[in-house]
């Protein structure tokens, strides 16, 4: 980990802008016919972000109509954990039956989302689910029920039950929203997404234990389902910290870039703006600072470093 201190005094804020422009101008390594079709356009929430095809979560078409098997979501690899995460977009209002039933199908225990539904007075996600606890609502043939809600600063935590009204089955899924985190930006405190993100890891992990089987051969469960409005920058921010954290704590060394390029070679266009890329870096020292991987003093002189605007 002081090799990614120095590598970061090294290269400065003006390097590591300069790294992230270096990924960005890589032009997109796929296809996105599926997500141009005709009736599936109306599904993709900003027109400039499309959806890969090679990785795109297929919905099961039972009972739909042609090309419904298309959601803006796509399959992303963990750390050394295949199809750890689906990273989406902000369900739209015509597309949350289809967001659920990818829950479903998917076997999803946990949702990320790392949006507010307005942000300076704009929609940036549909309000897909109840925030009063005891209230329900019903999309296509799933009903959502919010059973509990524990609010903090930084984050709202929704327990859901769903059920698939036509086998009649329930399951409960955990919603995590993270409330302080700007779009385009990155958030104010990172000791705060870092305590989100290890709980929304435990959460993922007691939820694995309590399953009777272990999930179609994978340990650690079915995918986390993480959003924000595109669902590429601070998703793809929210992603590239859990697989860096995990790296570290397993070998004990960062590869950021690395695993941004992994992360956009699956979901196009992941993390938007120098600045994620930036706290990206400034988190991840920040967490090997608090687990002891690295001591205040590897960090002397190091806040000037990156807190330089002037460049
Ligand atoms: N066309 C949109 C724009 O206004 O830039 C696309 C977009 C929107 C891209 C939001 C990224 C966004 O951020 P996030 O992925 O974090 O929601
Ligand atoms: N409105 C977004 C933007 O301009 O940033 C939409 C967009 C997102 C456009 C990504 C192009 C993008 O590609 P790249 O991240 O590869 O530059």
């Amino acid at each position: 980990m002081v090799q990614l201190v120095d590598y970061v005094r090294h290269r400065g804020r003006a390097g590591l802008i300069q790294e992230y422009a270096e990924i960005r101008s890589r032009p997109p390594d796929g296809t996105f016919n599926v997500a141009k079709l005709r009736n599936n356009l109306p599904k993709n929430r900003y027109t400039d972000v499309l959806c890969y095809d090679h990785s795109r979560v297929i919905l099961s078409e039972i009972d739909c109509d042609r090309d419904s098997d298309y959601i803006h979501a796509n399959f992303v690899d963990g750390y050394k954990q295949k199809n750890a995460f689906i990273n989406t977009q902000g369900p739209l209002a015509k597309t949350t039956p289809d967001f659920w039933r990818m829950i479903w199908e998917q076997h999803t225990l946990v949702i990320v989302m790392t949006t507010r539904v307005m942000e300076r007075g704009r929609p940036k996600c549909h309000q897909y689910w109840e925030t009063e606890e005891g209230t329900e609502a019903t999309y296509g043939y799933f009903s959502v029920k919010t059973m509990a809600v524990e609010t903090d600063p930084n984050y709202i935590v929704t327990t859901i039950s769903l059920t698939n009204k036509k086998t009649e089955e329930t399951r409960e899924v955990s919603h995590w929203q993270f409330t302080s985190w700007p779009d385009y930006g990155v958030p104010s405190s990172a000791k705060a997404m870092l305590e989100f993100m290890e709980r929304v890891r435990r959460q993922q992990a007691s939820m694995v234990n309590a399953l009777e089987d272990t999930w179609a051969g994978h340990p650690r469960g079915p995918p986390i389902v993480v959003h924000c409005s595109a669902g590429i920058g601070r998703t793809g921010t929210f992603c590239t910290l859990d697989i860096c954290i995990s790296r570290l704590e397993d070998v004990g060394t960062a590869d950021i870039r690395g695993t941004v390029e992994r992360i956009r070679s699956q979901r196009a266009y992941s993390i938007q703006m120098p600045d994620q890329y930036i706290f990206c870096h400034l988190a991840l020292i920040e967490y090997a600072l608090m687990k002891g991987y690295l001591q205040s003093a590897d960090l002397e002189g190091f806040d000037q470093v990156v807190d330089d605007e002037s460049d």
